[in-house]
């Protein structure tokens, strides 16, 4: 299938770059985090979105850079915007795909007055993501692994399952959007991350 179903970079940002991204983060609104077609319970955390070039493109070069260590050279378009998350105590994310990487998944492109909410992952009011899916999700760990117990990173694939305990600060999981995986509840403390998704043109 893949031989690799991530690609683990361990100290990819320094801790002034993580500094960085959660100084980023606690300017912007926070919402409530959803999983579009999902019940409530699938997912409860708190969002916000941080469009700071500077940042989005240093997470994006990593990205790209395991996109060919790990073997996928996936044909990759254009990022969206970091997406930071906070896991407070009995908060996760259950089992889900960031999106599917077939034409029927290629974003229509839809004047914004059109666009329901919340957004389906199909459509778009952005000319640049027009036809695109989301093909590489990249996860930053920016909790330091002793703040928060559970809160735990989860890849399946077939019979395999990937866990992600000790998440060093400033470490980046990355894996294909269709992978299924999840959150498991934090049990303790508080978990911050930051997702960012790489889209390009459906799969061919
Ligand atoms: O917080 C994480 O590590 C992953 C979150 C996630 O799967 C998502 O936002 O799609
Ligand atoms: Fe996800």
């Amino acid at each position: 299938m893949l031989t690799n179903h991530y690609w683990w970079i361990p100290e990819a940002l320094t801790p002034q770059q993580c500094d960085e991204i959660q100084h980023a983060a606690a300017m912007e609104q926070q919402l409530e985090g959803i999983h579009f077609g999902q019940s409530e319970e699938h997912r409860k955390s708190q969002i916000s979105w941080i469009y700071n070039e500077k940042l989005n493109d240093l997470i994006a070069a990593w990205i790209r850079q395991a996109n060919k260590e790990a073997g996928w050279w996936f044909d990759l378009h254009k990022p969206e915007a970091l997406q930071y998350t906070r896991y407070n105590v009995d908060d996760h994310y259950d089992w889900h795909i960031d999106g599917h990487m077939d034409n029927y998944a290629a974003r229509r492109l839809l004047p914004s007055n059109q666009i329901p909410n919340p957004i389906p992952l199909n459509v778009t009011p952005f000319p640049e993501f027009q036809g695109t899916v989301r093909k590489l999700s990249a996860t930053v760990n920016l909790s330091h692994s002793s703040d928060y117990e559970g809160g735990e990173l989860q890849i399946r694939c077939y019979d395999q399952l990937h866990r992600f305990n000790d998440a060093e600060r400033g470490s980046i999981a990355v894996f294909p959007s269709f992978m299924d995986h999840r959150v498991t509840p934090v049990t303790s403390g508080e978990r911050h991350s930051a997702v960012m998704w790489f889209n390009g043109y459906p799969f061919r």
